[in-house]
């Protein structure tokens, strides 16, 4: 199974390249800086990597960010995920980047993205992977900050595919993203949105409803409400699932637990994700690996699944008929 797992051609939809931040880099990259880090090893890093809900994440994970300070850094970061991902069979991956999280330290807009352009047009002509990127606005910020992120984005609109929102979910529904995300369909931006994570199923709706997103990131809370579970089926919402991140966050107790079944019984188009590997334990083929265990999958699940991955994609029929 693991070999046949290995071999699969996949997709990747749901990953913060922030969160591919291996310590290893993490000291390179503060060295080469001059960036001061509270852990004195890698080893002692990686030990503080262990959460109790999704902000005790997030804190850690702002902290690493720190050492990203130019157009290199980000190259390097996304290269050296772009190598990880061709190892592991991903033939397509839609990557989230946080461009507040670096412009609030004051690194220029412009010195992400073209540190991130210049790794995807490297790893097309080296890999042959394809890459799409997502900007994503933090929802523990104000509308008004995303909003002169937008405006910020304008000037390089060719070079991103959509928009989403992520980061801290509980006290920041939908709602209050409604005017940025309007503006982000009307330049034709693409939109997903995290919603269902550690947030409520009226989340969920309410980013159907108020935000008309494309996909839903995570979404498993979904599965507590009937009939919203019918309508992501019925309207063929895919979601993003992210198995070992639910566990390391204690969304859910234990992996037997990540509700997979529930959502493919009900017809839901299900993708298998990695999230912030570098911090969760494994990139997608561990995720893959962790469910089927747990689950006791089958090769024609990982097959639909794999599947669900490129046509839930951005990417054109065309390339999706290529792959699929
Ligand atoms: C994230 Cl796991 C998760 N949830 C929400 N926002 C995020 N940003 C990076 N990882
Ligand atoms: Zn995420």
């Amino acid at each position: 199974m693991d070999d046949f797992i290995d071999g699969l051609p996949k997709a990747e939809l749901h990953l913060h390249i922030e969160g591919t931040l291996e310590p290893e880099l993490l000291f390179d990259l503060a060295r080469r800086n001059g960036v001061k880090i509270k852990h004195d090893s890698v080893e002692k890093l990686r030990e503080a990597y262990a959460f109790e809900n999704l902000q005790s994440f997030l804190d850690i994970y702002y902290e690493g960010a720190d050492v990203l300070l130019h157009e290199a850094d980000f190259y390097d970061l996304a290269m050296a995920y772009f190598r990880k991902a061709s190892s592991e069979n991903i033939l397509h991956a839609e990557v989230f980047f946080d461009p507040q999280t670096h412009t609030c330290r004051g690194v220029p807009f412009k010195d992400i993205i073209m540190g991130l352009t210049r790794a995807k047009e490297d790893a097309r002509k080296e890999l042959g992977i394809s890459v799409y990127y997502i900007m994503c606005f933090l929802k523990h910020l104000s509308e008004e900050d995303a909003i002169a992120t937008f405006q910020q984005s304008l000037e390089f609109k060719d070079l991103i595919i959509g928009v989403g929102l992520d980061s801290t979910e509980l006290g920041n529904p939908p709602a209050k993203f409604q005017k940025v995300i309007q503006m982000s369909h009307e330049v034709g931006y693409r939109v997903v949105s995290h919603a269902g994570e550690e947030g409520p199923p009226e989340y969920v709706r309410d980013a159907l409803d108020l935000l008309k997103v494309e996909r839903i990131d995570h979404g498993i809370r979904s599965v507590e409400d009937k009939d919203l579970l019918q309508r992501i089926a019925k309207e063929k919402i895919p979601l993003t699932l992210c198995p070992l991140s639910n566990c390391k966050l204690c969304v859910i107790e234990k992996m037997e637990d990540f509700p997979l079944k529930t959502l493919l019984e009900a017809n839901v188009c299900c993708t298998i994700n990695s999230d912030d590997p570098s911090y969760f334990g494994g990139y997608i083929v561990e995720n893959y690996k962790s469910i089927t265990k747990s689950l006791n999958l089958s090769k024609e699940d990982l097959q639909l699944l794999a599947k669900n991955g490129f046509q839930a994609s951005f990417a054109p029929d065309a390339d999706k008929q290529k792959w699929v």
